[in-house]
C-alpha cells in the first residue's frame, strides 16, 4: 500500500464552500463564511485564576459510562465491571487519560509505589525483585499504542439495540501514549534461560488477574513494563504505579498493578485463559489463545442516537489494527453497495487508532452509512455476514465486524446490524 504525506491531504474545499454558500449546511458554518468585521464576533473575557491543576471547559459535558457488561446499563457504579470511553466525543486519535476506558475485574487498586514490588522469576538465570525507583533508573521508551478489551463490540454480537451510542457499542478502545522500560532490557537483566517460552504476568488486584503470554519475537521486541500514561505517571485506573503493555494483543493481557513475571516453557493454564477469555465457536469448541486484537473501524460522527440534516455532513472515525498501521478506510454512504476511501489523519501510527474522515452531501433520503478498514498487512475488516458465517453467535469476544449506522428521513442516526 503506497503511503501519502500529511501535505498530500487533499481538502476538499470547494465542496465545502458551495455547500455553505448556498446554506444547506445549517447556521454555524453558514455564518462563519458571511462574517466580515470584528462585531461578528464575540467580545473579549476577563480570565480566571491560574491553579496546579486545569479543567474542562464548563461547556463540555464529556464523561465515560460505567456499565456491567453486556446489555447491562444505568448500572450502580459499584456493579459497574467497565467504563466506556466517549469514542462521538473525541477528536485526534489520543485518549486523555481520564477518558480512557477502564476494564477492572475487582476494582481500581491504589497501591503505594514506595512499597511496590515487582518479582521475576522461573526460568532466569538471576531472579529479581525491582522496586519501582529501579524501574525508573532503567532506559526507557515511550509508544502510542490502542489498548482494547476482547469484549468491545459485544453489544452487537446477536443483536442491535437502537438506542446505543459509539460509545455504547465501541467504548471499550483507546489510545494512550505509554512509557516505561522495553520488557527485552528486563530479560537481559535477569538473563532469561532461551529455553522459557512462556512468560506468567500476574496483577496486584484483588482479582490477581494472570495471564500466559508467548515469547514470540514480536513481543519481546514490544512489551514495555510501563509507569507513564500520557506524560504523566499511569492513574489508579490504568494499573499504578506498573502495568504491561503489549501493543495490539488482547487487553486482557495488559496486567495493571504488575507485581509478578514468571518464566516457563509452558503456559500455566490460569482461570483467566481456560474459564474466562476463551472465544466459544460456531461448533461448540472453545478457541484458547486467541491473543491478538483485529483489523476494526466505527464512525463516531455521525453516530448512533445523533440528529443530522441534509446537505454537508462531515463523517469521522477511529481505525486500529492489532497487525500494524491502518493502510487504509474506506466508507459507504448507500448501505455498502459502494464505497469510497477516507482521508486517514497521518502518520498512521502501527498499533495505534488512526482518524479517518470523509466529506459527504446527504440528499435527505434514509440510507445507511458503513466504514470498513484495511491494515498494512492487508487485513480487511470483515461485513457483518462474513463474520457471523466464519465465527457463529455463540462467541463474546473480538466481535469486529463492520459497524452500520442507518439514518432516516428526519435524520435520525440509529445502531443497526447491517
Ligand atoms: N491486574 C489486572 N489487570 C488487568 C485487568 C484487571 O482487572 N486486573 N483487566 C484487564 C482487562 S480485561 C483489560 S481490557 C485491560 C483494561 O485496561 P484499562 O482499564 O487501562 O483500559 O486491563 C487488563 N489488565
Ligand atoms: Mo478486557
Amino acid at each position: 500500500m503506497p503511503e501519502r504525506n500529511g501535505s498530500e491531504v487533499a481538502w476538499n474545499r470547494r465542496q465545502f464552500l458551495a455547500a455553505a454558500s448556498t446554506g444547506i449546511v445549517g447556521g454555524t458554518v453558514a455564518g462563519r463564511a458571511s462574517a466580515e468585521t470584528l462585531a461578528d464576533v464575540p467580545t473579549r473575557e476577563p480570565g480566571a485564576d491560574l491553579g496546579a491543576l486545569s479543567a474542562r471547559s464548563k461547556y463540555v459535558q464529556i464523561g465515560r459510562i460505567p456499565e456491567a457488561g453486556p446489555r447491562r446499563r444505568n448500572v450502580d457504579p459499584a456493579d459497574a465491571i467497565n467504563s466506556k470511553a466517549p469514542l462521538q466525543k473525541l477528536v485526534g486519535a489520543i485518549t486523555p487519560s481520564d477518558l480512557h476506558y477502564e476494564r477492572s475485574h475487582s476494582g481500581a487498586a491504589d497501591l503505594d509505589p514506595s512499597k511496590h514490588r515487582l518479582l521475576v522469576h522461573g526460568m532466569v538465570r538471576k531472579q529479581v525483585v525491582f522496586s519501582v525507583e529501579d524501574l525508573k533508573a532503567m532506559p526507557a521508551t515511550s509508544r502510542i499504542a490502542f489498548l482494547e478489551c476482547t469484549g468491545n463490540g459485544w453489544e452487537n454480537w446477536k443483536k442491535a439495540d437502537g438506542n446505543l451510542t459509539v460509545q455504547n457499542t465501541h467504548g471499550l478502545v483507546s489510545t494512550s501514549e505509554w512509557t516505561g522500560v522495553p520488557l527485552k532490557f528486563i530479560l537481559g537483566l535477569v538473563e532469561k534461560e532461551t529455553a522459557a517460552t512462556w512468560m506468567l504476568a500476574e496483577g496486584g488486584d484483588a482479582a490477581g488477574v494472570a495471564r500466559s503470554i508467548p515469547l514470540t519475537q514480536e513481543i519481546v521486541d514490544e512489551a514495555i513494563v510501563a509507569y507513564g500514561q500520557n506524560g504523566e505517571p499511569i492513574r489508579p485506573a490504568h494499573g499504578f504505579p506498573i502495568r504491561l503493555i503489549l501493543p495490539g494483543m488482547e487487553g486482557n493481557l495488559n496486567i495493571k498493578w504488575l507485581r509478578r513475571l514468571k518464566f516457563g516453557d509452558q503456559p500455566w493454564m490460569t482461570r483467566w485463559e481456560t474459564a474466562r477469555y476463551t472465544q466459544l465457536l460456531a461448533n461448540g469448541k472453545a478457541r484458547q489463545f486467541q491473543l491478538r486484537m483485529e483489523t476494526n473501524s466505527v464512525i463516531t460522527q455521525p453516530s448512533g442516537t445523533m440528529q443530522i440534516r441534509p446537505g454537508y455532513n462531515r463523517i469521522s472515525g477511529l481505525a486500529w489494527s492489532g497487525h500494524g498501521k491502518i493502510a487504509r478506510v474506506d466508507i459507504s454512504t448507500d448501505g455498502a453497495k459502494s464505497w469510497q476511501e477516507a482521508q486517514l489523519n497521518l502518520p498512521a501510527l502501527p498499533k495505534a487508532q488512526t482518524r479517518f474522515q470523509m466529506d459527504w452531501i446527504w440528499d435527505g433520503k434514509p440510507t445507511k452509512i458503513v466504514s470498513r478498514s484495511i491494515d498494512d498487512k492487508g487485513n480487511v475488516q470483515p461485513d457483518r455476514d462474513s463474520f457471523i458465517a466464519t465465527m457463529g453467535t455463540n462467541a463474546l469476544f473480538h466481535y469486529n465486524a463492520q459497524q452500520t449506522w442507518s439514518i432516516d428521513q428526519a435524520g435520525r442516526v440509529e445502531n443497526v446490524l447491517s
